[in-house]
C-alpha cells in the first residue's frame, strides 16, 4: 500500500488537468430553459429580465390545448423545463409520473399566492405545481350584433345567429359548456349523458349556426366583428373587449368551467434548477403583475393583485364575484371516459 500511495497520487495529480477541465463543466448549470407554454401566454419581456438577472437564456414553445401539450411531454424526446396544463391535465400528468416534484426551499415567492389557491384539490400540497392565471370560461359577444343581454348557452345554438358563433376547437372546453347546457355535471362519464351532449354538437354544426371552430384566432375575429359570439377564456375576452368596446363577455347562468393553470417541471427536463429559479421569478409581484397586465389574465399572485389595484380587482371578469363562481365547476381528469370524449370531438369535427 506504501508503495502505491505514491503511484496513486502521481496518476491523480496526471489526471488532474483533465479532472478539473471536467468539474466545472459538469458543476456548471446549463445556461438556458425550454419554456412550454400556451400562445399569447406570457409578456415576452420577462424572458430578457430573466436572462438580464440570471444569465439563463430561455426558449419559449407554445401549445394550444392541454391535449396537445400532454401528448408532446408524454411521447418524450422533447426536452422542457416549465410547462403550463390546467388542472385536470395536472392530474393526469402526476398520475402518469410525468412531473417532477417541486422544491419549495427554492420558490420563496410562493407566499404570494392567495390562499384559496396554495391547495387546489388537483395538488393539495402544491407538490407538483404552482398557480400561474386563473379564469373562467364564458361566452363573448358582439352587442352590436345581438339582441339584448345574452346569459345563456342557448344563444350558440340560436339559429338567429346563422354562421356567426365561434366554438372552441378543445374537447374540454366545448363539450364541457354543452354537458353545463343540459344541465350535466360537466365531469360526467356518464355515456347517455355523453351521448346527448355530441348530439347537441353535431346538431349545432348541421344547423349552420358555428361560423368556425378555433382556439386563439376566436379573439382576432370578434375583436374585427367578423362573428356575433365566441366561446373564450375570461382573459382574452378582457383582451377583446379592450380592443373593441362593442365587445361583451357573460359567463351563462347554467353553468361554466372555473380552471387554474399551473407552472410544472415535466419529468424530462435538463434544467430543473433553471426551471425553478424561472418559476420563482414568475411569482414575484411585480413580475406577476405585469405579466397578468399584459396577457388579461387574472393572476393568483395576491400581492400582484395589490400592485394591480382597483381597475384589476373590480373588474368582473378579472376578479369574478362569488355568485360567478358559485356556479361554475373546475374538470377533472375524467380518466377512462378521454376515449369517449375524445371520439364524440372527432365526430363533431368529421360531421
Ligand atoms: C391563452 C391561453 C389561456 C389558457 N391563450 C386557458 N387555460
Amino acid at each position: 500500500m506504501k508503495k502505491l500511495l505514491p503511484l496513486l497520487l502521481c496518476a491523480c495529480l496526471l489526471c488532474a488537468p483533465f479532472l478539473s477541465g471536467c468539474t466545472p463543466a459538469a458543476n456548471e448549470k446549463p445556461s438556458s430553459i425550454t419554456v412550454f407554454n400556451w400562445e399569447d401566454y406570457i409578456n415576452p419581456e420577462i424572458f430578457d429580465l430573466f436572462e438580464k438577472e440570471t444569465g439563463i437564456k430561455v426558449t419559449y414553445t407554445r401549445f394550444t390545448t392541454n391535449e396537445e401539450m400532454y401528448l408532446r411531454l408524454d411521447r418524450g424526446g422533447v426536452n422542457y423545463d416549465v410547462a403550463f396544463p390546467s388542472d385536470y391535465m395536472i392530474e393526469r400528468l402526476v398520475k402518469n409520473d410525468l412531473l417532477l416534484p417541486l422544491d419549495h426551499e427554492k420558490l420563496p415567492e410562493f407566499k404570494n399566492t392567495y390562499a384559496w389557491l396554495q391547495t387546489p384539490d388537483y395538488d393539495p400540497e402544491s407538490k407538483y405545481s404552482v398557480p400561474y392565471m386563473w379564469g373562467t370560461v364564458g361566452i363573448l359577444y358582439n352587442t352590436e350584433m345581438t339582441d339584448g343581454e345574452i346569459d345563456s348557452w342557448g344563444a350558440m345554438w340560436d339559429a338567429k345567429y346563422l354562421r356567426n358563433v365561434l366554438m372552441m376547437d378543445s374537447v374540454r372546453d366545448s363539450l364541457g359548456i354543452t354537458l353545463c347546457y343540459l344541465g350535466f355535471d360537466l365531469n360526467t362519464r356518464d355515456e347517455t349523458q355523453l351521448a346527448a351532449a355530441a348530439e347537441m354538437l353535431k346538431e349545432q354544426k348541421r344547423s349552420g349556426v358555428v361560423l368556425a371552430y378555433g382556439v386563439d384566432e376566436i379573439k382576432d375575429k370578434m375583436v374585427n366583428n367578423e362573428a356575433a359570439l365566441g366561446l373564450v377564456w375570461s382573459g382574452d375576452a378582457i383582451t377583446s373587449i379592450d380592443l373593441n368596446e362593442g365587445l361583451a363577455f357573460c359567463v351563462p347562468k347554467e353553468g361554466s368551467n372555473v380552471w387554474i393553470d399551473g407552472m410544472v417541471i415535466p419529468r424530462s427536463s435538463k434544467n430543473p434548477e433553471g426551471a425553478l429559479a424561472f418559476i420563482n421569478f414568475m411569482m414575484r409581484p411585480e413580475i406577476a403583475a405585469m405579466n397578468s397586465e399584459y396577457i388579461g389574465y387574472s393572476t393568483p399572485n395576491e400581492a400582484a393583485m395589490a400592485i394591480l389595484g382597483a381597475e384589476y380587482s373590480e373588474n368582473p371578469i378579472f376578479n369574478p364575484p362569488a355568485e360567478v363562481i358559485a356556479r361554475c365547476k373546475f374538470f377533472h381528469d375524467v380518466e377512462d371516459a378521454l376515449e369517449t370524449y375524445n371520439r364524440i370531438w372527432e365526430e363533431v369535427m368529421n360531421e
